[in-house]
């Protein structure tokens, strides 16, 4: 249907469930809704599905976990019959696979693309859900599903001036469909997270100059992407319900986990042995297959944040530049620790300079490029790998009001309350898939948000089953939750470090850690527990 026929055509359709986002979670929301039979409608902002891999198509754009274990398990065909290039896929084979499942599984038809929600409304009368979209469409539905990821609002910082810039500005999570041809350019990069550290040494092959603006250094552990053997593909293939088990029960949604020992424990020489193996290997496994007690305790995190500062002072052929790029100050691994394909070695080429802003802070953008307290920085273009208002933004920013017309956004004005990170008390029949208190962020999203999905759908069924209506958390169970997440998290280091995780990348958002960190495997089995209990902490009407 035509936007202009919505807008003419505005009275309220009634459906089952609203899903929006058409992202991994909001795919398979809708494949699973479309099997129980609920009738739905679903938006999506975007002109096509994708959700993150739709919008992030900056250059060196990438996933960080494993292509077969970033993808579904839930169809054993679609496992079979689906073959990754690589390791690590880059944002257009990712964006392919997605592409590939909504025509498969016929999932694109129930999406209006291109459909912003502008509001979702709870109705107590009725005990429903009036969403609205930007065409001027209405939908009145019993559930309300957000699918909208946990990092699509992208945060571009308030710097001055930035009208007055006469080049390009780009910001990596709304990067042009068309591509950026940096060649011959002189290119500015502020952020040095993951989206600066992947995209970096792409774009300074390209630019005739790069400067990298760097707020605060970075941990990077080597991804060492490569082609899968068809060797390395017929047994993952043969292997991949082993695998996916694996990481439905593990602490970060990866096919492996802590290892038993910890890092103090071990003789210098075999902490160094292991270390470097691992480095070997690259990816994650590094870190979150590694010691146990290397997120929890300064002293053996001291012992793997410095073997990191090692690694760079050996890539970085210029002390001075090397020793602006060692991080300091904050644990390894409570800031999203990135993955990268040849980070640190960029500095060392001829064409790139890196700007300490601890020392020399930006002072404003001006019409020929970027001014800090030091020197006017001449750009052609300016890429801002700025991250985005994790979590919480994209929730908020949808308009969302419960009972009582309170906006979502009003609740959380001091933190997020939900309870397990899927719904919140005072919106009734709203589901969040990978919401604010869920471990999501913390490991390997398609796991998350499979199982999210499936318990939601779980949960609708059992509606149905005992003749209910609505659900909604209670209030004890809502602030226990919010309790025990906080527990959780101030049990590790996560705390000390300014992150997108603790709010911290957003002026004037409160500090509060924003995931679940007990582990992928033990809240499958909370969940689980929860519901065998008849939704335990939940009010069912
Ligand atoms: P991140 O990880 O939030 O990184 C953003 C980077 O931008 C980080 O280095 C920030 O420095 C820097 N930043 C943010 N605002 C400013 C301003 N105003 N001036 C200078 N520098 C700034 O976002 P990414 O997109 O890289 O990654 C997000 C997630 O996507 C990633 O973690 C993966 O899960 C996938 P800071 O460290 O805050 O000092």
């Amino acid at each position: 249907m035509s936007a202009s026929r919505l807008a003419r055509d505005n009275a309220p359709r009634r459906v089952d469930a609203v899903v929006i986002g058409a992202g991994f979670a909001g795919l398979y929301a809708i494949y699973k809704l479309r099997e129980m039979g609920l009738s739905h409608a679903a938006f999506e902002q975007g002109g096509g599905v994708g959700g993150t891999w739709y919008w992030n198509r900056y250059p060196g754009a990438s996933s960080d976990s494993e292509s077969w274990v970033y993808a579904y398990s839930f169809s054993e065909a679609l496992e079979q019959e689906w073959t990754w290039s690589c390791r690590f896929p880059g944002q257009a084979e990712i964006l392919r696979y997605l592409e590939h499942v909504a025509d498969r599984f016929e999932l694109r038809p129930a999406f209006a693309f291109n459909t912003r929600v502008t509001a979702a409304t709870y109705d107590e009368a009725t005990g429903l859900w009036r969403v609205e979209t930007e065409h001027g469409e209405q939908v009145l539905a019993q559930f309300l599903i957000t699918a909208v990821g946990c990092l699509s609002a992208a945060q571009v910082p308030q710097i001055a001036g930035l009208e007055d810039f006469k080049g390009r500005w780009y910001h990596t999570g709304q990067w042009p469909h068309e591509g950026v041809d940096f060649t011959g350019l002189r290119v500015g990069v502020v952020g040095t997270g993951s989206s600066g550290i992947q995209s970096i040494p792409v774009i300074a092959k390209q630019a005739a100059h790069l400067t990298v603006f760097q707020r605060t250094p970075n941990f990077s552990v080597p991804a060492r992407n490569a082609p899968l053997s068809p060797a390395q593909i017929a047994d993952l293939k043969a292997n991949i319900k082993t695998i996916r088990e694996t990481c439905r029960w593990s602490t970060i949604g990866q096919p492996y986990d802590w290892k038993a020992d910890e890092a103090l424990k071990q003789s210098p020489a075999a902490l160094r042995a292991q270390f470097e193996a691992d480095w070997a290997k690259g990816g994650f496994e590094w870190m979150f297959g590694s010691f146990s007690d290397l997120l929890a305790d300064p002293a053996a995190n001291a012992l793997a944040a410095e073997f990191v500062r090692e690694k760079i002072r050996d890539v970085v052929q210029d002390p001075a530049t090397a020793s602006k790029l060692i991080p300091q100050g904050y644990p390894i691994g409570t800031k999203r620790l990135p993955l990268d394909a040849d980070y640190f070695e960029t500095f060392n080429r001829p064409n790139v300079a890196l700007v300490d802003l601890r020392d020399t802070p930006i002072e404003r953008v001006v019409d020929t490029g970027i001014r800090t307290s030091r020197q006017t920085f001449e750009l052609d273009a300016i890429v801002f790998a700025t991250g985005f208002d994790a979590m919480t933004g994209p929730l908020n920013r949808i308009g969302i009001r419960g009972r009582g017309n309170e906006p979502l956004a009003a609740k959380w004005s001091a933190g997020p309350q939900t309870y397990l990170g899927v719904c919140t008390r005072g919106f009734p029949n709203l589901f969040m898939v990978t919401g604010p208190g869920s471990p999501s962020v913390l490991g390997n999203m398609p796991t998350s948000i499979e199982q999210h999905v499936d318990w939601i759908c779980e949960l609708l069924t059992h509606l149905r089953a005992v003749g209910a209506t609505t659900v909604e958390p209670t209030a004890e169970a809502e602030a226990e939750w919010g309790a025990h997440v906080k527990a959780l998290a101030d049990d590790t280091l996560f705390p000390q470090a300014d992150s997108w995780y603790m709010g911290a990348n957003i002026p004037g958002k409160p500090r509060v850690f924003l995931p679940y960190i007990g582990g992928f495997g033990t809240y499958r089995k909370l969940c689980a527990e929860i519901a065998a209990n008849g939704y335990e902490g939940f009010r069912i009407t």
